[in-house]
């Protein structure tokens, strides 16, 4: 893949999530100048080991890693300023220089302590009523989004005005303190323990959330921009530019399998309206793959396996892919590869090349399977239907594949993979339609395979 002067890339996740994007961004920044993250919030959790040492990001670009680089957060993030400031300060401990290379969009809507306890609420709600839980990390992203799209959102430019974000603080509050109480007053429900410092009688308190967010403010007013303005001006300099994704495709809340998404658009085409370009500026969308599947939180997944089983596929897949969440340390479902699903992953975000991530956890499997379509009431597709009710009901076909024993740990070069682990990647490139540019062999920042 050319990353020539002035190219700009888009990295958004092909499945579910944790594909390894921040592996990916962290290694095509050496050849960018600034990484920008256009949607979702600190639900996103990005892994980077880098000389061995594993460092875990949830709102700052990964970016971050590369002195030197520019990190920019898009209005389209849903902004938590107590989460950003605790990364801050966790990377600052361990040396890294944040505060004078990291923009903030003045755009971004802000998450506050109501809309965590509005999250956990309604998952629970679900719950009470007997339907199936979202399975939200709890961070806020799904009820901050509705304020956005509701017009009422406070976002990071109220900050600068006391005055006029205790007026909406109070307008929004009394919203949300109605529905909480309602929500409370009917049901046995208890919010978790960090919230205990905003609550009074079941309400969120006006002065404990103003009071931390003016402290907050302070700390962030150097670091608030004009992100549209300031990305395109670097690429007007010549810059290149990293827009880097979060979650996953099947996660979008179009695209995805509705309503098991996350709140935002996940795909390529929001790195425009997200990050405030043009989408004639991006140039080139890296989807990242991982070699299988996985999920974390509810919804169908069709090609879902046991994984947890010893001895199984599945559980070999969750324990050596070491198959746990980031942010919440949730185990993630695990199942095979879906052609199909990428198909459809493909089409919405024009993908220009696939990065196989986590090949080498299949290593030592005697044989994989491969879905290349499904059963959906007594027809048979190749591309995978509109939203959770369809999915649910869709029976995955099969091809089967030889596993290889040898190790791929760590391999550099394509001819130096095992053959058949050579076969299953050019059996996904002809399923999928797109061309495999990168592969990656382990977490490490040097440990990828390029193609193209
Ligand atoms: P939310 O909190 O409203 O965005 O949840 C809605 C759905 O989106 C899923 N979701 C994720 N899936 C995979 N990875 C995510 N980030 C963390 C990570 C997850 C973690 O990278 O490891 O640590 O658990 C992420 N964020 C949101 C979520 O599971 C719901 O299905
Ligand atoms: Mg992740």
């Amino acid at each position: 893949m050319q990353t020539g002067k002035g190219r700009n890339v888009v990295v958004v996740g092909t499945q579910w999530g944790d594909e390894g994007k921040g592996k990916l961004v962290d290694w095509l920044t050496e050849s960018a100048q600034g990484v920008v993250r256009f949607q979702g919030g600190h639900n996103a959790g990005h892994t980077l080991v880098i000389n061995g040492v594993k460092t875990a990001l949830h709102l700052i670009p990964s970016g971050i890693m590369r002195p030197g680089v520019r990190c920019y957060i898009g209005n389209g993030v849903v902004l938590s300023a107590a989460k950003l400031l605790e990364e801050i300060a966790g990377l600052e401990r361990a040396g890294v220089e944040v505060r004078s290379r990291l923009r903030v969009s003045e755009a971004c809507p802000l998450i506050l302590p109501f809309h965590v306890a509005l999250d956990v609420a309604r998952e629970a709600a679900r719950e009470h009523s007997g339907a199936e839980r979202i399975g939200t990390t709890g961070r806020g992203i799904g009820p901050a989004y509705e304020d956005k799209i509701a017009r009422r959102a406070l976002r990071v430019q109220d900050l600068k005005n006391p005055e006029r974000f205790a007026e909406k603080l109070r307008e929004l509050l009394a919203l949300h303190n109605h529905v909480l109480t309602t929500f409370l007053g009917s049901r046995e429900f208890t919010f978790a323990q960090a919230l205990q410092p905003y609550l009074r009688d079941g309400e969120v308190q006006f002065d404990a959330v103003y009071e931390e967010a003016m402290r907050h403010a302070e700390q962030l007013r150097p670091m608030m921009a004009d992100v549209s303005r300031e990305l395109n001006e670097a690429h007007a300099a010549g810059g290149n530019l990293l827009f880097e994704g979060a979650q996953g495709t099947l996660l979008d809340v179009d695209h995805g399998t509705y309503p098991y998404v996350t709140s935002s658009n996940c795909v390529a085409g929001n790195a425009a309206a997200g990050a405030g370009v043009g989408p004639g500026m991006l140039h080139y969308v890296l989807g990242i793959t991982k070699a299988y599947c996985t999920r974390v939180g509810g919804g169908p997944f069709p090609t879902e396996l046991d994984w947890e089983t010893p001895g199984t596929p599945g559980y070999h897949m969750s324990t050596v892919g070491a198959e746990r969440g980031v942010t919440t340390g949730r185990s993630r479902r695990c199942g095979w590869f879906d052609a199909a699903l990428l198909k459809r992953s493909a089409q919405v975000n024009g993908l220009s090349g696939l990065c196989i991530t986590k090949l080498d956890v299949l290593d030592g499997l005697t044989e994989l399977m491969l879905c290349v379509g499904y059963e959906l009431d007594g027809e048979r597709i190749d591309l995978l239907p509109l939203g959770a009710d369809d999915i649910a009901r869709c029976r995955p076909i099969y091809e089967q594949l030889p596993g290889w024993s040898e190790s791929t740990v760590g391999v550099t070069r394509y001819d130096e993979l095992p053959v058949n682990a050579r076969r299953y990647l050019e059996r996904i490139e002809q399923t999928t339609g797109v061309p495999i540019a990168m592969v990656s062999t382990s977490p490490d920042r040097d440990h990828t395979i390029l193609l193209q």
